[in-house]
């Protein structure tokens, strides 16, 4: 059977490219700064992001974590959205590894309100933890892969900058925003201290994300890196990947943002399911199925028996994902197959 997998980004195989250039890239020991193509992959990470150094690690969870412990010290306490991925499914990481204490602002479709943040941040008091961290997430996945406004960005930036409060982006998917915004990856990190990038999910590659930031920020953010057993070896064959992810893959996500909309109008044109298209501004589509006599799960195993896959998300709706492995023929062939449900 032919299988259609919307669960996630995160499924996409390398490209011929990718494999080819893992198989020649030029290899060293990482842990001694050795290797080529790891070094290359961050002077480029950190060029693309106008940052002044940058630090591969093998998962986004890992780029997050690092860069809390990086910002604070134990005992402060870190403002996040409450829908956020550091809040909802880091396991805790940045509480029991970091120590920090989170205070969630819950924002609409993921974007924080600036005076409820500015609001939040604590005064000084014996009784009072700091304020060590704020954290954006942009493209924001339970929000369906929306973009933080431009201008909500430069009002945090300028609350933070008040109040001497470093911002960290948690931007698995910010060339998604960048994308969607037609503009440079540069003009959102621009606003943060740190950004945390993801090459594994849309731009494609099996492993790895980026984060950059200053050169102080990186090196502490290294050591981070080696404490958490993150300190890999030849980690060229991957890194050769991720380059090929920033240079050639932040094309293929307009393609797939396209077929995001695609797929989104399809599905509000079959009965029972409905689409917020507005809110559809790159490739996470969360699809309502409240007008149906079934749960997410329930629907989820139903298609999966016809070959398409999804995440369910909570009771009501089902989370798609559009990515290169999907083309516009399988969005055809999946629609197909939604009406048949
Ligand atoms: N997201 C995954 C799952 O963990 C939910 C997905 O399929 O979307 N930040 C954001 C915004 C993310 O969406 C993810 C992964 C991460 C961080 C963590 O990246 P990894 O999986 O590399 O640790």
């Amino acid at each position: 059977m032919n299988v259609i997998d919307l669960r996630s980004d995160t499924v996409t195989t390398p490209t011929n490219n990718m494999y080819r250039k893992m198989q020649v890239a030029p290899l060293g020991d990482d842990v001694y700064g050795d290797d080529p193509s790891v070094n290359k992959l961050e002077a480029l990470a950190a060029e693309k992001l106008g940052k002044e150094k940058a630090l591969f690690v093998p998962t986004g969870t890992m780029g997050n974590l690092i860069a809390v412990m990086a910002h604070t010290r134990p005992g402060d306490e870190i403002i996040l959205e409450r829908n956020s991925h550091i809040f909802l499914y880091e396991a805790a990481g940045a509480s029991r590894l970091a120590g920090v204490q989170p205070l969630t602002i819950k924002g609409i479709d993921g974007v924080m309100d600036p005076k409820e943040v500015e609001e939040s941040i604590r005064e000084e008091n014996i009784h009072f933890p700091a304020t060590g961290l704020i954290c954006v997430e942009n493209t924001h996945n339970m929000a369906g892969g929306m973009v933080q406004p431009v201008e909500n960005l430069y009002e945090l930036r300028s609350i933070a900058d008040r109040h001497k409060i470093p911002m960290h982006l948690d931007g698995a998917r910010v060339f998604n925003a960048a994308a969607a915004l037609d503009c440079d990856v540069k003009e959102i990190a621009t606003h943060f201290d740190s950004t945390m990038f993801c090459l594994s999910k849309g731009l494609s590659s099996p492993v790895g994300s980026m984060l950059v930031g200053a050169k102080d920020f990186i090196d502490r953010a290294r050591k981070l890196r080696k404490i958490l057993g993150g300190g890999m070896r030849q980690a060229g064959i991957l890194a050769s990947s991720g380059i090929l992810s920033i240079e050639k893959m932040p094309l293929q996500l307009k393609i797939d943002h396209e077929n995001a909309r695609i797929l989104s109008e399809g599905l509000n044109k079959i009965s029972g399911f409905s689409v917020d298209i507005d809110k559809v501004h790159t490739n996470i589509i969360n699809l309502s199925i409240k007008d149906r006599n079934i749960t997410s799960e329930g629907l989820v195993k139903e298609m999966k028996a016809k070959g398409i896959l999804a995440n369910p998300r909570g009771k009501d709706y089902i989370r798609l994902v559009t990515h290169k492995d999907v083309n516009f023929e399988n969005i055809c062939y999946a629609l197909k197959i939604f009406e048949t449900i």
